[in-house]
């Protein structure tokens, strides 16, 4: 048994505090990661309120009013801060003793995680994270705080020939208890700080005889060893917590998303009929699925934009600048549009294309209270993490459905496509009009504004181009042969696919059959049905002619500065 009666008790403490600060904060983390209701203080919070006579919890309310929730999570801190006062001192006296109250301190998490509502076997995983790490951290400390004393170590303090460096207080390399274990006679020279000065304050308190009788080691209190420590894991703590909040920052916003009721549009669309779909099993469905549905975007972590929080503002080259909130918008007559969004990276042939039934409000109709004054060209849209986009005022006044959109395919945005709002204008690319959580918009020219893009090698205006793909059969793909399925989609927002034709190795032209397509801002399946694959390799090109009559050009352009070009070819083997 060790005895370390020695060690001052606010040492003790501060052992007991950080390790329990790491544990908190750990288990935080870990179950922003895994559910965030599996964090075992609000847990515990929880149990305790489920446990609560209902008088003690009436004058709870009564007393503290809204804050009753704070004053019960402070109350668990403090509980929590002399439970880890406690066991900081049980620690040094004999760390099984510490590391027992640890494990009993965790099995409270565990039962009152397990006890919630909806929980299962993973919800542990924070606690258990918690307390392995308070654990490691708890036994690193009373490590710190208590080194073999260099006056049993034999003569490393003479042979070294230091001065100032004797007493056991002024070396905190990780592995130093090793390497001046009592006795083994490994005992290797340390250098000799070059500045005496900064060693003196770090020589064994008189007042706190260093040398204690600790079972069969000979320990002393190392004050400087436990600071260093300690720092650590404060700054352990810290940053456990932050990205812990982050996390749960995330968790807020989800629930706040799935507490969205969207209302219903003003004249709803009919829903989709059967002929926008071939369904034809490698084809891209007309709708695309919003978990397959492509993201592209510049930021590093989301935006979490609280509905409750957001507001948008219309400013700039208006007579009367408006700000809504989420709630405004709801309140406006609400547009539902079936729209593919397109990205102007996207290579011939490419994946970053999708289709979805938006829901949200005429953006024009919120310019129009604005009053848009005749000279402005552009809209410069901001998003919450502070991407632009520019987007000319005439396409999306022309009477197109430009929406501010808080739906898509009938749930609340998801947040990695802009919830709680973005926009959406059919026939241009994403980067000069589909900005997610959008919350500024100012009206002005693109003589005076540039949108992020722009001066990246990017053109200022980015209408989508007419184009196709595709996508059965595969790129490579070995076929057998006979009548081999072709299909794809092909796109032109806002004019339109008229045509879309397939030929094999160079021959002739053939007509695919286009499938229906509900306006002209989506893109349109067509299928060949009756290729008669030959044995041998073979190429399939495609091309698609839209509703003015322009056919796809064969010349091949890269995405920048404005869309690739060129005809999407495959090759196949027929065996
Ligand atoms: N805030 C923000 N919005 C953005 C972008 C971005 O980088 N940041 N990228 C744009 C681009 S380039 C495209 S193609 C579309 C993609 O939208 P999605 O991720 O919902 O498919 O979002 C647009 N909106
Ligand atoms: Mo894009």
């Amino acid at each position: 048994m060790q005895s370390n009666k020695r060690v001052p008790s606010w040492a003790s403490a501060l052992i007991g505090l950080v390790s329990g600060a790491v544990a908190v904060t750990v288990s935080l983390l870990v179950a922003g990661l895994v559910n965030p209701v599996a964090f075992p203080v609000v847990a515990v919070g929880n149990s305790v309120v489920d446990l609560t006579p209902a008088p003690l919890k009436e004058w709870a309310i009564r007393t503290f009013g809204e804050n009753d929730k704070i004053v019960l999570l402070a109350g668990i801190l403090l509980v929590m801060a002399a439970i880890a006062v406690a066991l900081g001192r049980a620690a040094v006296r004999d760390l099984r003793y510490g590391m027992a109250g640890l494990a009993a301190f965790g099995l409270v998490g565990v039962v009152a995680v397990l006890t919630r509502p909806g929980s299962g076997p993973v919800d542990v995983i924070p606690t258990l994270a918690g307390v392995g790490i308070g654990m490691l951290i708890l036994r690193w400390l009373v490590r710190r705080a208590l080194v073999p004393d260099d006056a049993s170590a034999g003569s490393y303090a003479r042979a070294s020939g230091g001065v100032g460096v004797a007493g056991a207080a002024h070396d905190n390399g990780p592995g130093r208890q090793e390497e001046v274990s009592p006795g083994t006679g490994r005992e290797r020279p340390r250098p000799v700080s070059p500045e005496p000065s900064a060693e003196a304050g770090e020589r064994p308190d008189p007042q706190m005889p260093p040398v204690m009788r600790a079972g069969n080691d000979l320990r002393a209190f190392d004050r400087r060893g436990l600071l260093i420590g300690a720092a650590g894991g404060v700054a352990l703590a810290g940053v456990a917590g932050l990205a812990g909040r982050a996390f749960s920052g995330r968790a807020e916003v989800n629930a706040a998303r799935s507490g969205v009721t969207l209302p219903l549009p003003a004249k709803p669309l009919p829903a989709l009929p059967a002929e926008v779909d071939l369904r034809i099993r490698g084809l891209s469905s007309f709708v695309t699925p919003n978990n397959d549905f492509y993201r592209v975007d510049t930021t590093l972590s989301v935006p979490q934009v609280d509905p409750r929080d957001w507001t948008l503002t219309i400013h700039g080259m208006v007579d009367r600048p408006v700000e809504l909130t989420f709630a405004d918008l709801m309140k406006r007559a609400v547009v539902e549009a079936d729209v593919t969004l397109c990205c102007v990276s996207n290579e011939v042939g490419g994946p970053y294309i999708g289709n979805a039934r938006w829901l949200g409000v005429s953006l024009a109709a919120v310019l129009r209270d604005a009053g848009v004054q005749k000279d402005a060209d552009m809209l410069l849209s901001t998003s919450a993490d502070g991407w632009t986009a520019g987007t000319p005022v005439d396409v999306v006044m022309d009477g197109r459905d430009a929406l501010l959109a808080f739906g898509m395919n009938g749930e609340a945005l998801p947040v990695d496509h802009g919830f709680p709002v973005r926009q959406v204008v059919p026939g241009l690319y994403g980067y000069v009009s589909a900005t997610k959580w959008v919350t500024d918009i100012k009206v002005t020219r693109f003589d005076e504004d540039e949108a992020y893009w722009t001066p990246r090698g990017w053109s200022a205006k980015g209408p989508i181009k007419t184009q196709s793909r595709i996508d059965l059969p595969g790129d490579g793909a070995s076929v057998p042969a006979g009548k081999t399925v072709v299909a794809g989609v092909a796109w032109a927002q806002h004019k339109g696919v008229d045509a879309v034709e397939v030929r094999v190795d160079q021959g002739e032209w053939r007509q695919a059959r286009l499938a229906e397509a509900p306006t002209a801002d989506t893109w349109r399946q067509w299928v060949l049905d009756d290729w008669d694959a030959t044995p041998g390799e073979h190429t399939i090109e495609v091309r698609a002619t839209d509703t003015t009559g322009y056919t796809q050009t064969a010349e091949r352009a890269s995405v920048a500065p404005d869309g690739a070009t060129g005809r999407h070819t495959i090759r196949v083997r027929v065996t």
